[in-house]
């Protein structure tokens, strides 16, 4: 396309160069000299190049075709087994001063890194390819969307890539010949959790990640720029980079309320984003606008308006089935990349939790022989799919739209099996933020680590937020001066649990009767009452025909036990603790108010 500048006449194995932008050319040959591809491979999005990269990566291993028949388009990867999911502690934030990145993060200083990546990097692509992967990060035109580029030596990241975001010419175009884009490095190495980094220098608006292939380490749009980078430019600019999706209801009547929801890591986000209403709902519409991120900015109205930065969703497989999530399946039934799933003899996937029997026989996600008899899980339990969110039969029609949607409710909510009521509603902004910075969470297969232990997760960003934990928080208070009109905030949980260890609440589309009561309380159309934590429904509020829940089992999962409470506010202190020189004042007397109230 655009000739090279003189200085830059291509050295062989160069490839087609195809953008007029000087910058990310120099940056190319720069990073081709110290991690020596023997090619480099421009991409431009289109169909053609995508059929290409896949029989490549059909050709070499990296993907299977699955039954075209079944599963038209799909293909299917396994990663390393010692590759299966984000690893916080190789996680770092390489801002100038530690105190910058504060306590919940790793850091390390920006000279530091570089050396110790540099290291990494040297010939790093010898015998590969490197491919370039220019990238938006939201909808064409938005004054919200970012531009990055990726150069990766993983054809799976470049495919992934495709699906998870806007990738090709029309970032090339947005980018144009002088446009401010991210730097995103990415190299597998030799895969080794030992020479495993992903690192963030958000003064020089760069990411390079090392030694994994795996989702969140490695698609660096996702985690690393629109949550860990984009966090720090939202304090910076004025809006908010959040792990939340973003859903529409509509009424009977047509009238329309947007939600964004902050739930940790593999608690339900994309779940809730495409739920189906039960038989009484019929007339109500949810739609989906995002499922794992949502980048936030007052409108010229006073309201909070939500763009999701993602074009594809990057969602967990097993539990998906045709009663708990009908959308997912078919989101998921073409199109699509899945990993770490069990493959059957004839190239169909299967896990745990999906409809119907499972196979006589299958290979499990580490490639090894599986039957019903095998002790190990046949789909690791945090198997992926990335598929193209236009294949979601309820995408919203607003989720191109560069200006957002307005949101009327935030809701926070984490994986809890006692204390946390099914909802309730904060008294107010300050109060909502003292919620959401005191969220805690089960953690879950997302992440390396124990799975099961209740952490602090605030905001769902404990892994996320690219700078001092404390910082964000005021941020989020300086928020409210921005809004005339602020999102009402909410929390809930859907994962409390009886003694003998049952869930009280059955989830899943039975979530639109508590949305509902949440999208009438924005709207002001229902009562609530005053308890210490905030305000909270009667079991008669939630609109409960046809519901398969035992009365006794609702009144359990709404009902309030203060000795609990009293429980939960000094393992909050965990987190205070370790922030307190940065914890906005505001956020001490919320909790001396709640320990009042108690
Ligand atoms: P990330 O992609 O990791 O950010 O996760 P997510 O928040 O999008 O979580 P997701 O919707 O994929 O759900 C993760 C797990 O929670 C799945 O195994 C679901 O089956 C389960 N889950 C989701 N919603 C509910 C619910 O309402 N009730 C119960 N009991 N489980 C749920
Ligand atoms: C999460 O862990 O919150 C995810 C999956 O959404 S990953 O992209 O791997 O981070
Ligand atoms: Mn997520």
């Amino acid at each position: 396309m655009t000739k090279p500048t003189p200085h830059l006449v291509p050295p062989a194995g160069f490839g087609t160069i195809k953008t007029a932008h000087a910058g990310v050319r120099d940056w190319v040959e720069e990073t081709a000299q110290l991690c020596t591809p023997d090619q480099i491979f421009w991409c431009d999005g289109s169909e053609e190049e995508k059929e290409q990269l896949i029989q490549q990566a059909v050709d070499t291993g990296v993907l299977i075709r699955l039954n075209q028949k079944k599963l038209p388009g799909c293909y299917y990867h396994r990663s390393n087994p010692n590759d299966v999911a984000r690893v916080e502690e190789c996680t770092f934030i390489c801002t100038h001063t530690e105190a910058e990145a504060g306590p919940t993060n790793h850091w390390m200083a920006p000279a530091k890194m570089y050396e110790k990546l540099l290291g990494l990097c040297r010939g790093a692509m010898k015998g590969r390819t490197m491919y370039v992967v220019p990238y938006l990060m939201g909808p064409p035109g938005s004054p919200l969307t970012k531009i990055g580029v990726e150069l990766t030596d993983s054809i799976y990241v470049v495919l992934s890539m495709r699906i998870m975001t806007r990738m090709g010419q029309v970032a090339w175009d947005q980018l144009g010949s002088d446009g401010i884009y991210t730097k995103g490095l990415h190299s597998m190495l030799d895969v080794n959790p030992a020479r495993r980094i992903i690192a963030h220098f958000p003064q020089d608006n760069t990411i390079i990640s090392v030694g994994s292939n795996y989702g969140g380490n490695v698609l660096l749009g996702k985690k690393c720029l629109a949550l860990r980078l984009g966090s720090a430019l939202g304090r910076d600019e004025g809006w908010m980079a959040e792990h939340m999706l973003i859903l529409g209801v509509e009424s009977p009547k047509g009238e329309k309320t947007f939600v964004a929801a902050a739930f940790p890591s593999s608690c339900g986000k994309t779940n809730f984003s495409m739920l189906i209403p039960p038989k009484p709902f019929k007339d109500w519409k949810i739609t989906t606008v995002g499922d794992d991120i949502a980048w936030m900015k007052p409108g010229p109205d006073g309201r909070l308006y939500a763009i999701n930065p993602e074009a594809g969703y990057f969602g967990v497989v097993p539990g998906t089935n045709y009663k708990s999530n009908p959308n997912a399946m078919t989101l998921m039934s073409r199109d699509t990349i899945y990993t770490n799933v069990a493959l059957t003899p004839d190239l169909d996937v299967w896990w745990e939790g999906k409809d119907g029997e499972p196979p006589a026989e299958c290979l499990d996600w580490k490639g090894n022989p599986w039957t019903p008899a095998s002790k190990e899980k046949a789909a690791h339990p945090n198997s992926r799919f990335a598929a193209p969110m236009y294949n979601n039969p309820v995408l919203a029609p607003e989720a191109d739209n560069p200006e957002g949607v307005p949101i009327n409710a935030l809701i926070f909510g984490g994986r809890r099996a006692t204390t946390l009521p099914l909802v309730f509603q904060a008294f107010n902004w300050i109060h909502g933020v003292y919620v959401g910075a005191t969220m805690g969470s089960e953690m879950t297969a997302a992440a390396a680590g124990t799975v099961g232990q209740v952490r602090r997760d605030p905001m769902a960003m404990l892994p996320f937020c690219g700078y001092n934990m404390g910082d964000y928080f005021a941020h989020w208070l300086k928020m409210r001066k921005l809004l005339k009109n602020p999102p009402k905030i909410f929390h809930v949980n859907w994962f409390r649990k009886s003694k003998d260890g049952r869930f009280l609440w059955p989830g899943y589309g039975e979530n639109m009767r508590v949305l509902k009561w949440i999208v009438d309380r924005c709207r002001g159309r229902v009562p609530a009452y005053e308890t210490p934590v905030g305000w909270m429904p009667e079991p008669q509020d939630i609109d409960t025909t046809d519901l398969n829940c035992p009365p006794d089992d609702l009144a359990e999962a709404l009902s309030l036990n203060i000795e609990e409470w009293k429980r939960e506010v000094l393992l909050q202190d965990d987190l205070f603790i370790q922030l307190y020189s940065d914890l906005p004042k505001e956020l001490m007397f919320q909790r001396e108010l709640l320990i009042s109230r108690l």
